[in-house]
């Protein structure tokens, strides 16, 4: 095992990696902004270090500042959570030039899975099947109009190096397609640096569903079910559960084999995600990899038992996976709600400020991923997570009232947040039967 890993993060995400090294007998680094100089992170750590101002760009985000943290306090590997340098396919070679492990993908998975138009036709030619579309990018008006023709409007336009759903255009007929190529190209080209496009048939109303994966450097590919995480706003997921009330045996197991196929493709190493869109007609469709662990990642934890961060240490180590696929069982059900800083009477505006009363709940099958106490600041620098509860219940019905239960015991002042948005979750008929979709919480909470 390693001795000492450093932790490139903040935040809850920082010190769940941290309880993970713990528990293998390993020690932890964290690293701080000059504003996180007494955050959670930094308390529960073995040692910390500072790497810059409270702006990300100067800090989280500052590939040398964080390489010489590595360097000063002799870490022998370096997690990067989720967010920030995660899925910086540069950052990964730049910590194999240093002698320090990146607890993550190879490089090379991480740039080809980047590149959206890439993993596209990667995946078309490895059997994942992809939303109609075309085979890479769009150069020619001409083409683009011909393609949309044939699969028909309305159709996305999509940026190459988008993802979170940055750079993306709906295109209603004939008319709107130049405008909206031209336009996304120049939003993806200042936004990412690259203006390259694709077109996609748009989908009404799918399901978002994800697929956990786990890869050895053995070869040995393991998937860990579904997470159902439809319930979104503006890209920001507020809800994940596990397993989907939208799911059988049957579109699991297909959906798992996608998601397996798509991971050898890719020579993947490490915990990732697939996203797919499910259509209203039961077929779907390959969106996304996120090659990294994913805030929701808890909610598949608590069905599985497996401890996915756990599994990333002693994978980035050269070991073998601690469980085969036969070993793989699913018990109950699952839901996570992200308690973010946000005003819900504001549109969901951050809401920063001082954390002056913090209660969090406890009791039987409840947990809490949070890195907020009494007398925390919530910083306007980074992203308004504050915690995630994660319920158990034999059934979704179970797992709902716990989580009500527990909604109800946590107690936060000072800032604003989601609390209340999730109790009116709750109790939502609609979602209680299961009945969502990408846009439901758009149209359920309209401008609220
Ligand atoms: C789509 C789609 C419908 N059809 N692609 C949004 C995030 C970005 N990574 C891809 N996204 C979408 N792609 C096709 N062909 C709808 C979305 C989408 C979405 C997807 C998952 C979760 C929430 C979403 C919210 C709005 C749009």
């Amino acid at each position: 095992m390693f001795t000492k890993i450093l932790v490139a993060n903040r935040g809850e995400i920082a010190i769940r990696v941290m309880r993970a090294a713990k528990e293998l007998g390993v020690k932890t680094v964290a690293v701080y902004s000059d504003v996180d100089k007494d955050a959670p992170h930094v308390q529960y750590a073995d040692e910390a270090f500072p790497i810059g101002p409270a702006q990300s760009q100067l800090s989280y985000l500052h590939i040398p500042n964080i390489i010489n943290a590595a360097v000063h306090t002799g870490a022998e590997a370096i997690h990067p959570g989720y967010g920030f340098l995660s899925e910086n396919d540069h950052f990964a070679r730049v910590c194999e030039t240093w002698g320090l492990v990146f607890i993550g993908p190879p490089a090379t998975a991480i740039q080809q899975m980047g590149i959206k138009a890439g993993a596209r036709r990667l995946m078309e030619e490895a059997g994942v099947p992809v939303v109609p579309g075309t085979e890479g990018t769009v150069t020619d008006l001409e083409d683009a109009k011909q393609i949309a023709q044939k699969i028909g409007y309305p159709v996305l336009v999509k940026a190459s190096f988008g993802g979170g759903g940055r750079g993306i255009r709906i295109v209603e007929d004939a008319d709107g397609l130049a405008d909206a190529l031209e336009r996304a190209s120049r939003e993806a080209q200042s936004a990412f640096g690259q203006g390259d496009v694709y077109l996609e048939k748009y989908l009404i109303n799918p399901r978002h569903i994800e697929i956990q994966v786990l890869a050895d450097k053995m070869g040995h590919v393991v998937t860990l079910g579904e997470r159902e995480s439809s319930l979104q706003r503006r890209r920001q997921k507020l809800l994940e559960e596990a397993p989907s009330s939208g799911m059988t045996p049957e579109l699991r197991s297909a959906m798992s084999d996608a998601a397996r196929r798509a991971a050898l493709a890719v020579d993947y190493e490490s915990a990732g995600t697939l996203e797919f869109l499910l259509d209203q007609s039961g077929a779907f469709y390959f969106m996304e990899m996120n090659t990294r662990v994913q805030v929701e990642h808890a909610c598949t934890e608590v069905i599985t038992g497996v401890d996915i961060v756990q599994e990333q240490i002693r994978i980035a180590q050269g070991l073998p996976l601690s469980i085969t696929q036969e070993e793989v069982n699913f018990s109950g059900w699952s839901i996570e709600c992200r308690i973010n800083a946000e005003d819900p009477d504001k549109e969901f505006r951050p809401s920063p400020g001082q954390v002056t009363v913090w209660r969090e709940p406890g009791g039987p099958w409840v947990r809490v991923d949070a890195a907020a106490q009494e007398g925390y600041t919530v910083q306007p620098y980074y992203d308004s997570l504050l915690a995630k509860v994660v319920t158990w219940g034999r059934d979704r019905d179970e797992a709902m009232r716990r989580m009500a239960r527990a909604l109800d015991e946590f107690r936060v002042e000072g800032v604003k947040t989601t609390i209340g948005m999730h109790q009116k979750l709750m109790t939502d008929e609609q979602f209680r039967r299961g009945d969502i979709h990408i846009n439901f919480l758009a149209e359920r909470f309209k401008g609220a």
